[in-house]
């Protein structure tokens, strides 16, 4: 948690990486495993030029398709979620008039790399999604992604032993570049260990 508070009305959650790691996925399990748990959750999406991930995430019978939002953020995908988060700020604004009991705002980034960090302008906390099969030595590049995220994610446990990635190592990176900053291992595709992730969304989030 970084002690900032971007909003009084819900937690905004910040959810990036690189293009393909499971962002996306992550939120269609988050949807279910949030409101399992009762609270109430709407998501923002940002892509570069479509509505891709929000049609997608309003389509699939998760959410009701009023509490989700697109913001279409042109050639950069960094400039609407650090540099000038003002469009995204006004679509989570517009949710939590909207939807008054609203819990939490999962707001994902769009495409992007290793270097996107979120404002804190923008978000009460933020957490980076990389994957297994992107390679076990991401964690060793230090991104400020990796090492800055409140919580460092690693999806696509499944598929270590196919690319020859070894996970516990991979995990021992993490944990020593991010210098006691939480990771959480979890595979979207199988929803396994989500429940890490809502766990901590729980203590650092929502009963804050
Ligand atoms: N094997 C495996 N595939 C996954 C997992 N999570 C996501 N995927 C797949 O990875 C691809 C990219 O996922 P997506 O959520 O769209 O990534 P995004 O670009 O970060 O939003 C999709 O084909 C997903 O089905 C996982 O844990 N294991
Ligand atoms: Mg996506």
């Amino acid at each position: 948690m970084t002690g900032h508070q971007a909003s009084a009305g819900a937690a905004r959650v910040g959810i990036g990486g690189p293009v393909g790691s499971g962002k996306t996925s992550l939120v269609e399990r988050l949807i279910p495993a949030l409101s399992t748990s009762g609270f109430e959750v709407a998501v923002i999406t940002n892509d570069l030029v479509t509505r891709e991930d929000a049609e997608r995430v309003a389509r699939s019978g998760l959410i009701a398709p009023e509490r989700v939002r697109a913001v279409e953020a042109g050639a950069c995908p960094h400039t609407v979620i650090r540099e000038d988060p003002t469009l995204n700020i006004v679509a989570a604004e517009d949710l939590e008039r909207r939807f008054p009991g609203l819990d939490i705002v999962l707001i994902e980034s769009g495409g992007d790399n290793l270097a996107s960090t979120f404002s804190l302008d923008l978000v009460d906390y933020w957490m980076f999604v990389i994957d297994v099969a992107g390679g076990d030595d991401i964690p060793r590049k230090r991104g400020p992604g990796v090492v800055r995220a409140d919580l460092l994610v690693v999806n696509k446990t499944d598929l270590a032993p196919y690319v020859g990635v070894d996970l516990p190592r991979m995990l021992a990176d993490a944990h020593e570049v991010r210098e006691g900053r939480p990771v959480a291992a979890i595979d979207c595709r199988a929803g396994s260990r989500i429940e890490d992730v809502v766990e901590v969304l729980r203590m650092e989030v929502l009963f804050r």
